[in-house]
């Protein structure tokens, strides 16, 4: 006799496994939700990003949208960190001889008025070393939490983010951070490509913009969770407990 569809998809779920109650399915698709095989993912939550002076304020937009998920994001590390989950954290940056720096990137960013390797108030805009590209002080990584450095938008080109992720034999990806529609985005449909179990946090991030947060959100959730699956850090610390 053939299995039925729902069958199918409960044959895939791991004895006594867990899942987070989530958008559009739960999640992880086969319940295998364990702190060692699950990363929770701190996406360039950097002075540039977050705070006063720094390369989003220097665009002219609004960093009380990117700031809202620090507090969540402290809140949710509280309890992966208890848990023993690996927690990684990201920063967008450049070498500071700028020789990792595409042209049309650093030109496109000038005509906004925030040139990326140009001096700006909390120093050289997104350059390695300066004040503007460290991670805020609210969501500082403790000891043993890895640290990748990435000078694009994805997290896994030119950087050690892949060997970190299967040194530590991790599937399973939690995402938070800024911003939900570039750095988060490209790192979760990359993620997603290459295998892993991507699950966003849709307090734990945001966008320069309401509405472009909202729709990053919506575009995950499209095709039965073409890029994985959406839950808020209440229901994610509610599955984990
Ligand atoms: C951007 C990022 N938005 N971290 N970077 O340029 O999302």
């Amino acid at each position: 006799m053939t299995a039925s569809l729902d069958e199918r998809i409960e044959a895939v779920r791991v004895p006594g496994g867990r899942t987070i109650d989530s958008e559009p399915y739960a999640w992880p698709f086969d319940g295998d939700l364990r702190p060692e095989n699950t990363a929770i993912v701190v996406i360039d939550m950097q002075v540039d990003f977050c705070a006063p002076g720094g390369y989003v304020d220097s665009m002219g937009y609004d960093i009380a949208l990117t700031r809202a998920p620090i507090a969540p994001i402290a809140r949710l590390l509280e309890a992966v960190r208890e848990k023993g989950f690996t927690v990684i954290h990201t920063r967008e940056g450049h070498k500071p001889d700028l020789s990792d720096l595409p042209a049309n990137k650093r030109w496109r960013s000038q005509r906004i008025g925030a040139g990326i390797g140009d001096q700006g108030p909390c120093g050289r805009i997104l350059v390695r070393g300066e004040p503007g590209w460290e991670i805020i002080p609210e969501l500082q990584p403790i000891a043993g939490e890895a640290i990748i450095d990435k000078p694009g938008k994805g997290s896994f080109l030119a950087t050690d983010f892949d060997l970190v992720l299967q040194t530590k034999r991790i599937r399973n990806i939690v995402l938070t951070g800024v911003t939900t529609d570039v750095c988060v985005h490209t790192t979760m449909r990359d993620a997603n490509d290459r295998g892993y179990e991507c699950l966003l946090l849709s307090d734990c991030t945001a966008a320069t913009k309401l509405e472009n947060h909202l729709a990053a959100l919506d575009m995950v959730k499209m095709q039965g969770g073409v890029f994985g699956a959406v839950a808020t850090s209440d229901a994610f610390i509610a599955g984990i407990a």
